[in-house]
Parts: structure tokens; sequence; C-alpha cells
């Protein structure tokens, strides 16, 4: 496709004062393409020291999550307008710890992709299918309905990054094979072809997540589709994390 290479560190529920200090100044020694969107996701806690001491040429910053609706009366949420407000430009929706621990429906994922949107956010939308249906044969039928989910609520596609994250392979050290991965990124452009248009599809940015390392990011770069990463182990390393930001297939 012709879209921009983008690379997401996800940081998960990982960090202290000390390693958050040590991981910007690590990323912050790094060299970065000056053609790749590199976007970091600390948990909320960590936001304002990394957005005071990261290097912002190099790095965007990211939250994890958002509540579904505006500010209000929903104890331990954090909003998009707030997000806004505080000068974060993006969000991971849909995680797969999201669904599954936190009981996210393709209908919770789309509505808070859409307000999010609508805030004025960036959106990294997680869709994968799980090993058991990988193994009875329903990859596509259950990346569809989580697509459908996303086209009934998202009107303006341009600021969405769609990240592929199979959930047998995350956090597991075992990463989808560069074909594996590129017949759903192939699969889902073609979805998006035909129900957004080719010109959306074109430019959407398809990234994968899933166990990607600095040892195997090169190989997975090359695939026509795969447009990028979302990273989660591997982005607490800073070395790691900004050797896969120079991945560019
Ligand atoms: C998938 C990924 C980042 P990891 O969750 O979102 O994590 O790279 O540790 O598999």
């Amino acid at each position: 496709s012709s879209a921009k290479f983008f690379v997401g560190g996800n940081w998960k529920c990982n960090g202290s004062v000390a390693n958050v200090a040590k991981l910007v100044d690590e990323l912050n020694a790094g060299t970065i393409p000056r053609g790749v969107d590199v976007v970091v996701a600390p948990p909320f806690i960590y936001i304002d020291y990394v957005m005071q001491h990261l290097d912002r040429d190099k790095y965007q910053l990211s939250a994890q999550n958002a509540w579904i609706g505006g500010n209000g009366a929903f104890t331990g949420e954090v909003s998009a307008e707030q997000l806004t407000d505080f000068g974060v430009p993006w969000v991971i929706l849909g995680h797969s710890e999201r669904r599954s621990l936190f009981g996210e429906s393709n209908e919770v994922v789309a509505k808070k992709t859409s307000h999010a949107l609508a805030a004025g956010l960036g959106v990294i939308a997680c869709i994968g299918e799980t090993l058991e249906q990988r193994n009875s044969g329903s990859v596509f039928k259950v990346l569809d309905a989580q697509m459908d989910a996303l086209v009934d609520e998202v009107k303006d596609w341009t600021k969405v990054v769609l990240a592929y994250e199979p959930v047998w392979a995350i956090g597991t050290g075992v990463v989808a094979s560069p074909e594996q991965a590129q017949e759903v990124h192939a699969y889902l452009r073609q979805y998006c072809a035909k129900k957004l248009g080719a010109a959306v599809a074109d430019k959407l940015r398809i990234i994968y997540g899933g166990s990607v390392s600095d040892t195997n990011c090169k190989d997975l770069s090359k695939q026509e589709d795969i447009d990028g990463f979302l990273v989660g182990g591997a982005s607490l390393k800073g070395a790691a994390f900004v050797t896969i930001c120079n991945a560019a297939g």
C-alpha cells in the first residue's frame, strides 16, 4: 500500500518511575527515520512525564484506552476529551486484553472508536482472532464481525490505524509467520476496499501486532500489506524498539 510506516509501542501495565525515565532516555538516544510515525503508549500515570521528557520530534504519545463517552460520573475512567485537552494525539482501542479481560464487545470498541475520533484523537483500533477461532476455520468470520461493527460507527477513516493482532501471538513469543500475517492483512485491505472504497483502503495503515521483536520485524515488514507494527514486550527495551522502528520494508 502507499501508507506511511507506523510503529506503536504498547507498554501495557508496565513501568515504574525509575524505569520509565530509563526507557525515555534510551528512546531519545535512538534514530528514527523521518518517514515513519512512531507512537508510544505508556500507562496513564506516566503520560505527563513522558510528554515532558521524550523527544517529540521523533515520538508521539498514545493512551492505551479511553472512556466510551464524555466527562462525568465514571469513576476510574479517562475520557477522549481529556486526552485531547492534555495534548495526547492517539489512543489504542479494542486491544484483545481489553476485550477478553474487561468484556469489551465489538460494539463497545466501535462506539469508543467513533467517540475518540469525534474528540479529535487518532485511533489504533485492534482486531484479531483467538487460537480456537483460527483452528476452527473462522478467522475471516471473526474479523468480518469486528470490522462490520467498526464500519457501522466510523465515518472518517483517515485517522484510524488498524492493528491486526492474532490473540495466539500476543505475549506468547509465537509470532505469526510473514505469510500468515500477509494473508490476513490482504484480506482486511480487500474488505476495506469493498466497504469503504479503494482510496481509503490503499491509504489505511494496517499494522501487525503479536510477539514482534527486533529479530522478526524485518521479514514481516517486507510483506506488501504490512504497514507497521504494534509492539508490546519489545517496546519496553529502547534499543530493540528503535530497531523495529527502522524496519520499514
Ligand atoms: C500484542 C502486542 C502489543 P506483544 O498485544 O500490543 O504485545 O508484542 O508483547 O505480543
